[in-house]
């Protein structure tokens, strides 16, 4: 079956992940498939969006390394408004480097990200050693990994050999590996699941080569399931509201895809 014509239940059926299983759930029951990109730098104004926008959202992505007043009862607060307002955490940390470094730097530190972010990503760059390394682990706390197969900047050099490559390491590691950060849809496995930033109300760029499409094109005409936003709603005058908006631009374009 085609998987850009289920619904998100009954794609989790087919997952055997937890994580997918919860996420998909969280999609249909709050009619969502918004994720907000929180970019800031004090943990209060993450709280604060992460309380407000919570119930718009099935995903909260965090680049935890900015805030410049981390300690580690921000995340345990982080941690009780996901489950209070049923979204996933998912740290944003792009691992790239050899096994052995990774699992450290995931595992442990300040931020001991395997603690409450459910969910990270990795380049598959160094090969299948890195996932190897966070697997070790992320597995027996039930997370999970998202390989960047695209990226949304220009220049970029994941070219579709790299993508190509990307998939087969994902396939090889279907236990830990719940999908990918990408531009489009890879493939028609309807158990993984294709999240894309780079994401406004209007087709842009930023200064620094972020590239911008629509919900629409994202989700509708590019067949992925998640849109990743930051400033097209941190930096709008009302953020509460412009999540509300990307919340049902996002649902309006998966609807269409399943007619
Ligand atoms: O290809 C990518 C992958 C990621 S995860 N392009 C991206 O922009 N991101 C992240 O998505 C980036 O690190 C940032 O946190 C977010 C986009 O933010 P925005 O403000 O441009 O919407």
């Amino acid at each position: 079956m085609n998987s850009l014509k289920m619904s998100f239940s009954e794609r989790a059926k087919t997952s055997s992940h937890p994580l997918t299983q919860r996420l998909l759930a969280f999609m249909d029951a709050k009619q969502t498939n918004l994720a907000l990109s929180a970019d800031v730098t004090s943990s209060k104004e993450l709280l604060r969006y992460a309380e407000e926008i919570g119930p718009e959202i099935c995903l909260l992505k965090t680049h935890i390394d900015i805030l410049h007043d981390f300690d580690f009862s921000v995340v345990k607060r982080l941690r009780e408004l996901a489950d209070k307002h049923q979204f996933i955490l998912f740290e944003d940390r792009k691992f790239a480097d050899i096994g052995h470094t990774v699992s450290h730097q995931y595992q442990g530190g300040v931020y001991r990200i395997a603690d409450w972010a459910e969910l990270i990503n990795a380049h598959p760059l160094p090969g299948p050693g890195i996932i190897e390394g966070l697997k070790k682990i992320g597995l027996l706390k039930n997370n999970g990994l998202l390989l960047i197969a695209q990226m949304s900047s220009k220049g970029n050099l994941m070219n579709s050999e790299y993508t190509q490559q990307c998939i087969a390491m994902a396939h090889a590691h279907k236990d830990f590996v719940i999908g990918f950060i990408t531009q489009e849809k890879l493939l028609n496995d309807p158990g993984y699941i294709h999240m894309t930033p780079g994401i406004q109300i209007a087709e842009g760029k930023d200064q620094l080569g972020q590239q911008y499409v629509t919900p629409a094109m994202a989700i509708r005409d590019r067949g992925n399931d998640v849109i990743i936003v930051g400033r097209g709603i941190l930096s709008a005058p009302n953020p509460v509201e412009a999540a509300k908006k990307y919340k049902q631009l996002g649902w309006e374009a998966f609807q269409s895809r399943l007619k």
